[in-house]
């Protein structure tokens, strides 16, 4: 095949996705999942072409420790979401698995009920072999799920890192989950846990150390400085049994609701989409200079002469820089 013809064919599958995908079509959403997750040459088109359609649903963070019973909270809560009559979108983001499909067996045989209801979309991620760009990718993701239509969108992810910090980042509302073998509460501020739930939940209430865990918590977010308009929630649950999963979603369900009032949600947008250009447009410089003859072909004498000695790789830099902005 002509490659011209490859990129007709391409481009005319794209457009039988979008118009599939516009009608319902849960593959064709799956399919364009895909492509922004494998940062396929045609995301771009379709992330571009979806972004009027999207901007309505609620993303809520769900993150803590791993163990916690994170999955099993969320199904709770899909669940409960379901019965309040709102469609739901599920994104599990898993940063050690190289694998995307690899989580969902796991999830298949946690959420069962989730997954043959036609209300309920599943997905996960992976970090693909690095982490670079997981955020952004997951964003992307909840992107197309809200173009489909889900009204609330969970992103379940492990809170061990900044990566995944910056995952939960994404959500409009960040829950915490620990539990009382989730160790002493100094860990939980090291892991900075503390500076991003809006509301806390200690679930496992059935274990010992759960009283013990819910003095310490409210106790640390009484260190939080005063004056904020919002004072995260302590809730408890035994997510096995569905038990404090009510109040938890009402919780939530208040949280959006300031959101709302109090001009926090324009101001997230606002930020948002501000790190969406940037992020945008760093990642097509970085794409876009390096495919530049006359600046690759510097970056190859730029070696030799470093290692010949006489050049460092900062005055290196700095020529290959004149060259991409020659006007500085
Ligand atoms: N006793 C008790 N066990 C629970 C509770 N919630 C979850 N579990 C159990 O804890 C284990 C882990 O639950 P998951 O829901 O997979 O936890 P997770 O946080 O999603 O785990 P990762 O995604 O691997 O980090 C499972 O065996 C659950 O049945 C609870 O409230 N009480
Ligand atoms: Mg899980």
């Amino acid at each position: 095949m002509k490659p011209e013809a490859a990129t007709a064919h391409g481009r005319e599958a794209t457009e039988e996705l979008l118009a599939r995908f516009r009608l319902g079509d849960r593959r064709a959403c799956a399919r364009l999942m895909s492509f922004v997750e494998d940062e396929d040459d045609r995301a771009t088109r379709v992330l571009d072409e979806l972004y009027p359609s999207r901007g309505r649903a609620w993303r809520v963070g769900v993150t803590g420790p791993p163990g916690a019973g994170k999955s099993t909270l969320v199904e709770k809560l899909a669940r409960e979401l379901r019965s309040r009559g709102r469609t739901v979108g599920i994104i599990a983001v898993d940063p050690t698995s190289p694998f995307s499909g690899g989580a969902i067996l796991g999830d298949r045989v946690r959420m069962p009920r989730l997954f043959t209801d036609e209300g309920v979309f599943i997905r996960s991620m992976a970090s693909r072999g690095g982490l670079g760009g997981l955020a952004r990718r997951t964003r992307e993701v909840c992107d197309v799920l809200d173009a489909f239509g889900s009204e609330v969108i969970i992103i379940e992810t492990v809170g061990v890192g900044q990566i995944e910090l910056d995952v939960a980042s994404a959500a409009h509302t960040t829950v915490v989950v620990l539990v009382p073998e989730s160790g002493d509460s100094v860990q939980v501020m090291k892991a900075g846990l503390m500076e991003i739930g809006e509301i806390f939940c200690i679930n496992k209430a059935d274990r010992q150390g759960a009283e013990r865990l819910l003095v310490e918590v409210r106790s640390m977010l009484d260190l939080l400085p005063d004056g904020r308009e919002w004072r995260p929630p302590v809730v408890e649950t035994v997510a096995t049994a569905g038990e404090g999963v009510v109040p938890l979603l009402d919780r939530l369900e208040e949280h959006r609701q300031f959101l709302g009032e109090s001009g926090r949600l324009e101001e997230l947008r606002r930020r948002q989409v501000r790190t969406e250009i940037v992020e945008i447009v760093e990642e097509r410089l970085r794409r876009d200079v390096w495919r530049r003859q006359r600046i690759s072909g510097r970056l190859a004498e730029e070696v030799e002469a470093v290692l010949a000695g006489g050049a460092t790789p900062y005055s290196a830099a700095g020529r290959v820089l004149g060259l991409v902005r020659p006007g500085d």
